[in-house]
């Protein structure tokens, strides 16, 4: 009934079928996700939690719900879960609402290093509200360095310590963190979006048991719907599941809960195992094939599904690279470095990821054909008609890859 937007929705499809996706917070769900996504269950209001709900005709609903629990505990081996979160922002609120007063102080990573705008960036709420103290990377090797970590942690007294990044390509020893934080007392928090499916898949060390708190969406690598989770030990349950609701939100999105039952199930199948391992493989494929090319990489490399490139050596701002790959149907974002000395809507660097490509059956030879893309476009980045004919190629190099077709 909706010409206008049914053609939308198909640009959209066509879009995605013929562009290399390389951003490194977004994947292809699978159909049964988008399903569950686009079912009745989108009817239905049910303030509460289950068996405890302020609306009549949820019985459903409960089972429904009560399902995503017990799989998401499984899958992550939690004590307690929450799939109500809307997104990581909220759930990000949620935790620091359920666990801190306003103004207690918390201890985490900048985003302009790599952190998230929620962990306290001076213009989001998490920065007006709390007092954020941030950790640093080092400067050589561009990774954490914990024994600094545990300095801050010691000197501050944080109420909070926060890991868990979105633009930090290495492996993090949340052990490490969570330990820290004991030893000054504080909560340990993991937010594991970017990660989670590697976690489930142990291509990434877990978070669990240690960390007392941890969030994450279930869209990333996870490849579920758009939405979050809180998982933490059974102590803190009851705070977290009350700063969800009533603290901050009113009916759970029940679509989006069913589609995220659906993706738990679906990452705990050998399929999404191997899946999570390729992910991991094709980003180290493609920072090799990218430093064989001259790129520097932030760190040297991978650990995980993201890679991070200084564009210095290349002279070449992350701005004019995330246009002119656009421009070539190569579609990334441009990314603060460590201690970049370009400004966030200009900056150095270039995040990639490979969750995407990985998802569409792409392997090793496919990331070295994508490094010549990036490379011979970023060598030719201000040329309009070159870039043209790079995304012809790019076009019939991607539609080999089917998603949904
Ligand atoms: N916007 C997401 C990312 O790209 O990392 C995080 O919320």
């Amino acid at each position: 009934m909706d010409p206008e937007v049914q053609k939308l929705i198909q640009r959209e499809e066509q879009r995605q079928e013929e562009q290399i996706g390389l951003i490194a917070s977004e994947n292809f769900a699978s159909k049964a996700v988008l399903e569950a996504t686009g079912s009745v269950f989108t009817n239905k209001y049910s303030e509460g939690y289950s068996r405890k709900r302020y609306y009549a005709g949820n019985e459903v609903v409960d089972d429904m719900e009560e399902l995503a629990i017990e799989r998401a505990k499984k899958l992550f081996g939690a004590e307690h879960a929450n799939v109500q979160p809307y997104s990581g922002s909220p759930a990000n609120m949620e935790v620091f609402f359920a666990l801190l007063q306003a103004g207690d102080t918390i201890l985490s990573l900048d985003l302009a290093q790599g952190g998230h705008l929620t962990h306290g960036s001076p213009v989001n709420f998490s920065g007006k509200g709390y007092r954020f103290i941030h950790y640093s990377l080092d400067r050589e090797t561009e990774t954490i360095d914990y024994d600094k970590v545990a300095e801050q942690a010691a000197q501050e007294k944080p109420k909070l310590i926060l890991s868990g990044f979105t633009a930090y390509p290495r492996q993090v020893d949340f052990k490490r963190m969570a330990k820290i934080a004991a030893e000054v007392g504080a909560y340990s928090m993991a937010d594991i979006s970017h990660i989670s499916g590697l976690v489930v898949a142990g291509e990434h060390v877990s978070p669990f048991p240690e960390t007392d708190v941890v969030m994450t969406t279930t869209h990333k690598t996870l490849r579920g719907p758009r939405g979050a989770m809180i998982m933490c030990k059974e102590e803190i349950a009851k705070q977290i599941d009350k700063a969800v609701f009533p603290g901050m939100q009113g009916g759970p999105h029940n679509h989006s809960n069913a589609a995220k039952a659906v993706a738990f199930a679906e990452a705990m199948t050998p399929e999404f195992k191997a899946y999570a391992g390729q992910i991991v493989r094709n980003a180290k494929a493609l920072a090799e094939g990218l430093k064989q090319k001259g790129f520097r990489l932030v760190s040297g490399g991978t650990d995980t599904h993201l890679l991070l490139v200084d564009l210095t050596p290349k002279k070449v701002t992350g701005r004019q690279a995330q246009l002119g790959l656009e421009k070539a149907g190569i579609i990334q974002n441009m990314n603060m470095i460590p201690y970049d000395t370009r400004k966030p809507f200009d900056p150095s660097g270039l995040r990639l990821g490979t969750p995407g490509v990985t998802t569409r059956g792409m392997k090793e030879p496919e990331m070295e054909k994508i490094a010549d893309f990036i490379d011979r476009s970023v060598q030719h980045i201000e040329d309009d008609a070159y870039l043209e004919g790079v995304k012809q190629e790019v076009k019939e190099f991607a539609t080999k890859f089917p998603v949904y077709r």
